[in-house]
């Protein structure tokens, strides 16, 4: 099988900001099932980065092991990446990030990285709020390995070995949310509409924005009895609201009616504007957040869109005063004082 995707495309592709169409963006050929949930969200990555008109080379792609971290091969092939090992994503992140800020950081890890080797990475990397979209796509399962029940799989939930999941799930969303995450959404890989603008506001959110995208596997965990199946989500998904994300640069526009919408201006001054349910859902209001996702789960259904937001949150750097520069361009005389400095320090030590 070929992993290079045909070069050829129509020669009046429109072009983004920066000069790219949207092949430029694309990566290698997939080599998931068909039908897989992950390729949707490789394509919704895709058209993102796009409309944002990032530079392919100011992106690093990150992630761990299983079909879900192999995905970064499959969108930006121009960007860098670095295919990490089982769960340990957020920490090669972490050192990236401390070593060149000016780099946009996208994660990609499955429910089986970040929720069970993972989950104290996972846990850490949230609290240190290190600026960058960390994407978890939540099947249920554990994939790459034959489809074993993950740690986000529903109890009575069936994959297709039939047996059901005796566990309690973990919800990564509600635990995001209590470990101080300061953006949390959830989507679903089968909604584009909702799922494109979620993560450019997330690539544009000063800080760690998590987006738990369901994303049913199709061939382990697509049964009638598995809660993460596409026919499932569909009949129980319940979203916050929907949303347009306007970036700074364009004149902000809306066509519908004032009183429906709640705009939110996040840090580099772009704005979002909310499409708000009528009870009046506030995404800046954590408690808020923490009762939807309960209500949601007592009806059986699962919460999707923007749950929570901090616009003016401080990312890792602004918290430990790091310098502006990143480190690869500092000389060893700005990262080492000398022998004289360090001598006094140590003298005013005894
Ligand atoms: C240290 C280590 N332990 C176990 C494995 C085996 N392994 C590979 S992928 C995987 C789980 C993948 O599940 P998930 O992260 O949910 O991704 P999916 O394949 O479902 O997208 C496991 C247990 C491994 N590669 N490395
Ligand atoms: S095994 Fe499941 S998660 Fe992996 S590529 Fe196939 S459908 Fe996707």
């Amino acid at each position: 099988m070929s992993f290079i995707t045909p070069s050829f495309r129509h020669p009046d592709l429109p072009v983004n900001d920066v000069g790219f169409t949207k092949k430029d963006y694309e990566g290698s050929l997939s080599t998931l099932c068909a039908g897989c949930g992950h390729d949707s969200i490789s394509a919704a990555l895709v058209q993102a980065c796009f409309e944002l008109s990032i530079e392919p080379h100011n992106v690093a792609k990150i992630s761990g092991i299983g079909c879900s971290s192999k995905t970064p091969t499959y969108f930006l092939g121009n960007s860098h990446g670095f295919n990490s090992v089982h769960g340990r994503m957020p920490s090669v992140a972490t050192g990236a990030n401390l070593a060149n800020r000016d780099m946009i950081y996208i994660g990609v890890s499955g429910d089986g990285d970040s929720a069970s080797i993972g989950m104290g990475q996972f846990a850490h990397v949230v609290r240190r709020n290190l600026n960058m979209l960390y994407v978890v796509e939540n099947n249920g399962c554990y994939g790459l390995t034959k489809g074993q029940d993950s740690a986000t799989a529903d109890i009575g939930s069936t994959s297709k070995s039939g047996v059901p999941n005796a566990y309690s799930p973990i919800d990564l969303v509600s635990l995001a949310l209590d470990l101080g995450a300061t953006f949390v959404a959830r989507s679903f890989s089968g909604d584009k509409q909702q799922l494109v603008p979620l993560l450019k506001a997330a690539i544009s959110h000063n800080g760690f924005a998590f987006v738990d995208v369901v994303s049913p596997c199709v061939t382990f965990n697509n049964t009638p009895a598995s809660t993460k199946s596409y026919d499932f989500v569909r009949e129980h998904i319940n979203a916050t609201g929907t949303f347009d994300f306007v970036p700074m640069k364009e004149e902000i526009t809306t066509h519908y009616e004032p009183g429906s919408i709640e705009q939110v201006q996040m840090h580099d001054g772009s704005v979002i504007n909310l499409h708000k349910l009528s009870q009046g859902y506030d995404p800046r209001d954590r408690e808020a957040a923490f009762d939807a996702l309960r209500d949601a789960k007592r009806e059986g259904d699962i919460l999707t869109g923007l749950i929570y937001i901090e616009p003016d949150a401080q990312e890792l750097h602004e918290v430990i005063e790091t310098t502006n520069k990143p480190l690869r361009v500092l000389a060893e005389s700005d990262l080492c004082p000398g022998n004289k400095v360090l001598q006094t320090i140590n003298e005013s030590l005894r």
